[in-house]
């Protein structure tokens, strides 16, 4: 297996509305980033991913982009931008920005041109049809609930939304719009950018004549993924995208991929195919989804969880490279989600922390999620701001839902939950603005927020540092190959991970009972050293036999 930096890295996110305001308007932006540089560079940060900055009506947070070679002015300029950049590299830092191609805002001048007339020239950018008798072109459901198509009158047309109705799909059968999107990557790239992270990149390619999605009883509208997810030219044009404008540049790529298997993710991962250099993939934060998607609640089996993180390790072993992350700015909490935030707050994040950054990959760490940051629960629908949010609420009343069942699930899933405000001390509004932010601050600022986990050295933001620190003296934690130890023990997650002669032995209890581990005796009878813990653990304690605490994880290294 090739050695390379993008393997060795650790990534942190940046939701950039949520991270830090400069100017008290209650919206984060590149001022506040810059900032607050030093505490990645303390934290041990190799790469940022800087979710959109582009200029946007903000109908999805900027993952509606009506100019991808501007800034949005809520959040500077192109000038802050670029000292940005500078500073970041100055740090030893890289950057990489999002690419979000499956989709424009409906306020691009090419969709603004495209409605125009069927013969303007820009038409064919984007994904226009014929209504049928007096309908939508087919039955597929929007990411955001409703109809994915939207009737316009100017042409008497419907085009493709697979999101909001303001970000209208792009048309990557055009090979003229591919085109532009190399440019406008090589002018990214041009500019000394580290790479891209690319938004629902496995959407691009969708299967001629757009089917009806299997019905379903009682539903007017149907998932239509397997129409478009992971599509018939998708290889195609993510090499035709590698060989013209990703060649040539020392840069790392991660493809947001929603319902890829690690056998698809093994053909997009391959360092002989030139496509992408890893993939975000779902399977581990829906499994405690229900049939009827992210909104029916299901509680986590933890054996759903070994057996999925598992296939993932063992799928890309030999070709292709994982991404690991529990949160990002669409998934709930980790350590409210997996964890107990209430009862065992740090030691359950820490554990989290443990499992996820010991595996084999490239790990990311989403803003706030090195403090503990926690899900919010707001009384009133009119506190949420997430466009998916308002728009299944609004949905689930008129279908009559009660209203404490929707608020719910709002709790335990909504995105909201990852982009209240950092939480920077215990100052008002935990120092984030000195305004009134845009979405409420968590009230938990006084006990959970940087300042007082940097000044903690037993805190969750000191044991992060840790993981990053080990990742870095320990190649093994890098490179070496993943197996699963007891895949039927009900409370404890353990793997080990070997190179040569080298093994790593990972235990961690999730939950917060105590519970015993045997190591099995070819490795219980080896040397052992203690690399990392979430509790005190005496030196001559024997590993054959481990009592483990709530939510206890510890790692050895054997020789
Ligand atoms: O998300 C894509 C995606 O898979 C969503 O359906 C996501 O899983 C959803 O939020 C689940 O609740 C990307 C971005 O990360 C997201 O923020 C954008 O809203 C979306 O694409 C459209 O650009
Ligand atoms: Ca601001």
């Amino acid at each position: 297996m090739e050695k390379v930096w993008w393997k060795e890295s650790v990534v942190y996110q940046i939701y950039p509305r949520s991270f830090m305001d400069s100017n008290g308007d209650g919206i984060g932006d590149i001022q506040g980033i810059i900032s607050k540089l030093d505490h990645l560079k303390d934290l041990g940060i190799d790469i940022i991913w800087l979710s959109p900055v582009y200029k946007s009506p903000n109908d999805d947070n900027g993952y509606d982009i009506s100019d991808y070679k501007d800034i949005m002015d809520e959040f500077g300029t192109m000038a802050d931008w670029e000292e940005l950049l500078a500073q970041i590299h100055n740090r030893g830092m890289k950057l990489i920005m999002d690419l979000v191609v499956n989709h424009s805002s409906d306020e691009h001048e090419w969709f603004i041109e495209a409605k125009k007339s069927k013969d303007n020239p820009y038409r064919d950018y984007y994904i226009w049809r014929k209504g049928k008798d007096g309908k939508e072109p087919n039955n597929w459901e929007s990411c955001f609930s409703g109809s994915a198509w939207k009737y316009d009158e100017t042409t008497d047309e419907y085009f493709l939304h697979l999101f909001s109705k303001k970000q209208p799909d792009l048309n990557w059968e055009n090979p003229t719009l591919r085109g532009e999107v190399y440019d406008m990557m090589k002018w990214w790239l041009d500019k000394g950018i580290d790479g891209f992270r690319m938004d629902v990149i496995n959407f691009i390619s969708k299967v001629d004549g757009l089917p009806d999605g299997e019905p379903q009883e009682g539903k007017k509208y149907v998932s239509g993924a397997p129409y478009f997810m992971n599509g018939p030219k998708i290889h195609e044009y993510l090499q035709e995208m590698h060989q013209q404008a990703l060649s040539g540049y020392d840069v790392m790529t991660v493809g947001e991929m929603p319902g890829v298997s690690p056998e698809q993710a093994q053909l997009y991962t391959d360092e002989q195919c030139k496509e992408v250099n890893m993939v975000f993939q779902f399977e581990h934060v829906d499994l405690d989804s229900g049939p009827n998607g992210k909104w029916d609640l299901k509680p986590l089996d933890l054996k759903d969880l070994k057996w999925s993180l598992s296939r993932w390790q063992k799928g890309l072993e030999k070709a292709g490279w994982n991404s690991l992350y529990w949160n990002n700015h669409d998934q709930p909490r980790i350590v409210s989600r997996f964890g107990d935030d209430q009862n065992y707050h740090n030691e359950s994040a820490k554990m989290l922390a443990t499992l996820l950054h010991m595996m084999k990959g490239t790990p990311y760490i989403y803003q706030g999620e090195e403090i503990g940051m926690t899900n919010v629960k707001f009384d009133s629908i009119d506190d949420y701001r997430d466009i998916e949010i308002l728009n299944m609420y609004k949905e689930k009343v008129e279908a009559g839902v009660p209203v404490k069942d929707i608020m719910k699930s709002i709790y335990v899933k909504g995105r909201d939950n990852a982009r209240t405000p950092v939480q920077w001390n215990s100052s008002e509004n935990a120092g984030f603005t000195t305004g009134t932010p845009w979405i409420k601050v968590n009230p938990n600022y006084r006990e959970i927020n940087a300042e007082k986990v940097v000044a903690d050295s037993n805190s969750i933001y000191h044991y992060y540092r840790k993981l990053i620190q080990l990742r870095k003296q320990h190649e093994i934690i890098v490179y070496g190959d993943y197996d699963i130890l007891h895949e039927d023990h009900p409370q404890v997650f353990a793997y080990t991970r070997t190179l040569g002669n080298e093994k790593l032995v990972v235990v961690c209890n999730f939950y917060g009972e105590d519970t015993t581990f045997e190591l099995p005796e070819d490795l219980s009878s080896k040397h052992n050293t203690l690399l990392i813990s979430n509790y005190n653990v005496e030196e001559s304690e024997a590993i054959s036999q481990i009592a483990l605490r709530p939510y206890e994880a510890r790692v050895y290294k054997l020789s």
